[in-house]
């Protein structure tokens, strides 16, 4: 592949999330959060595991900088635990909890990297769940005071801030399928959640903006589904559309343009009468946006079930819901083909590269940053303890060039952060599925490099792409 190069100010960086690395979930004052609880659940994560300990970087964090300034990363997207913040129903602060997030701020900018925190990676306090969770609407006003909070804090500090990763995990995975935390499998809930975190992200944009000035960068990260039809009949090419608005639209319009494609609510149709959109909801929900996070792992294929009839109002509802698409019961997707990383995905660069332009054709003047993409592969161990984790460096290698060529195109791409820096608690597959650049024997909490590693600090030392093999 030929070496590409980018631009001196492009935004090298990693990535993590609270509940995947923090553990210390009892520590100064932290409460459950519904990772916790689903943690406890028989049978909910592959091996049995949880957060508890996960990479204890709630207490190794300055390891883990060390680390990241000598890979020569740029910036550290990370989240902050809910949970740590207000741990009682009652929203008062606990200062031990957010010290730990101005202490960590302060190495990250003593080391010359930039923080970029997420707010809401998951970890909803279980309090919340208990009253309702995503699904009631007050939740949405609670994050708006919770982001007020720590804004006003941090935001001295923390110039870029990201709402929510990943809402589309949130309400449908959370609720529609019950594959991660809280585990219901409730469509109607799931809409009604999907929107609420649409409320949370705009009372969340409206509450930085007051506390921590308008120079704050505010952003959400979105997992934008790649989606291809199986074949180019009409019928394939509609199930494409209708898989787009439910798992695509369903947050850019709202956010990037204040509406609701009418579509959806006919798609939905019979799983909710979307009595819970509120007159006015759509101006709190569209707010200036600095920029659009993107993560994006692999694409799909999907075609129309044949003869398949939607059900109808209410027999929908006489039925257990499943799976994690409200309305997309005529739809299904396809095996993956070629070759997989260790979670069954596919390997598909291209999928980056449209996804930019698809997005930076709609909305040409959003600054974009791809806030997660990398791979899981079951990594050995040599006997010298080195880790060549090859096809993670194949995977990297051939996804930055992707990215290079929507740059090259047009996009207004600013940054790029690995997911992941360290191996850690990859939700319902647990420890048994590995993403870091770094390896972590969870025996010793040592963090090992990978071959990934290496030929990512060549990149973000030189800007531009190595060689594929680090041995090269
Ligand atoms: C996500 C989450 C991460 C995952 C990563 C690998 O994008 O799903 O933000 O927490 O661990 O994507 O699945």
């Amino acid at each position: 592949m030929t070496p590409r190069s980018f631009p001196a100010d492009f935004v090298w960086g990693t990535a993590t999330a609270a509940y995947q690395v923090e553990g210390a979930t009892t520590a100064d004052g932290r409460t459950p959060s519904i990772w916790d609880t689903f943690c406890a659940r028989p049978g909910a994560i592959a091996d049995g595991g949880s957060g508890q300990v996960a990479c204890d970087q709630y207490h190794r964090y300055l390891d883990d900088i060390a680390l990241m300034a000598e890979l020569g990363v740029k910036a550290y997207r990370f989240s902050i635990a809910w949970p740590r913040i207000q741990p009682t129903a009652d929203g008062t602060l606990n200062q031990a909890g957010l010290d730990h997030y101005s202490r960590l701020t302060d190495a990250l900018l003593a080391h010359g990297i930039a923080p970029v925190a997420t707010l809401y990676h998951w970890d909803l306090p279980q309090y919340l769940e208990d009253a309702g969770g995503w699904p009631a609407r007050d939740t949405a006003a609670r994050f708006g005071d919770y982001a007020a909070v720590v804004a006003g804090a941090l935001g001295d500090r923390i110039d870029t801030w990201t709402t929510l990763n990943e809402p589309w995990c949130s309400a449908y995975l959370g609720y529609a399928d019950g594959e991660h935390a809280p585990g219901r499998r409730d469509h109607p809930a799931a809409l009604a959640a999907a929107h609420h975190l649409n409320l949370a992200h705009g009372l969340g944009v409206q509450a930085i903006r007051a506390q921590a000035g308008g120079t704050a960068r505010t952003s959400i990260t979105l997992n934008l589904q790649v989606l291809r039809p199986a074949t180019d009949s009409a019928a394939d090419q509609r199930a494409v559309a209708q898989l787009e608005r439910i798992g695509n639209d369903i947050w850019l319009g709202p956010l990037l343009d204040g509406r609701y494609d009418e579509r959806l609510f006919s798609d939905t149709a019979h799983v909710s009468d979307w009595s819970f959109l509120r007159d006015g909801d759509l101006a709190q929900i569209h707010q200036p946006l600095s920029l659009l996070g993107i993560n994006y792992y692999s694409s799909s294929t999907v075609r129309q079930r044949a003869g398949a009839v939607p059900p109808t109002w209410p027999e929908a509802h006489s039925r257990p819901w499943r799976g994690a698409w409200p309305g997309c019961e005529t739809v299904e997707f396809l095996p993956p083909t070629g070759p997989l990383t260790a979670m069954g995905w596919n390997q598909d660069p291209s999928g980056l590269t449209e996804l930019l332009l698809s997005v930076h054709r709609r909305w040409p003047e959003l600054e974009l940053m791809v806030t997660e993409n990398g791979s899981a592969f079951d990594d050995q161990v040599a006997d010298d303890g080195s880790i060549h984790d090859r096809e993670r460096v194949a995977y990297l290698a051939a996804h930055i060039e992707a990215l290079g060529q929507a740059m090259a195109a047009g996009a207004p791409v600013r940054g790029y952060f690995a997911w992941s820096l360290i191996d850690n608690f990859e939700w319902a597959c647990g420890y048994t599925k590995r993403f870091g650049l770094f390896g972590v024997d969870f025996q010793t909490q040592a963090r090992i490099w990978k071959d990934s590693a290496r030929w990512y600090q060549a990149l973000v030392r030189t800007g531009q792409t190595p060689a594929a093999d680090p041995a090269d």
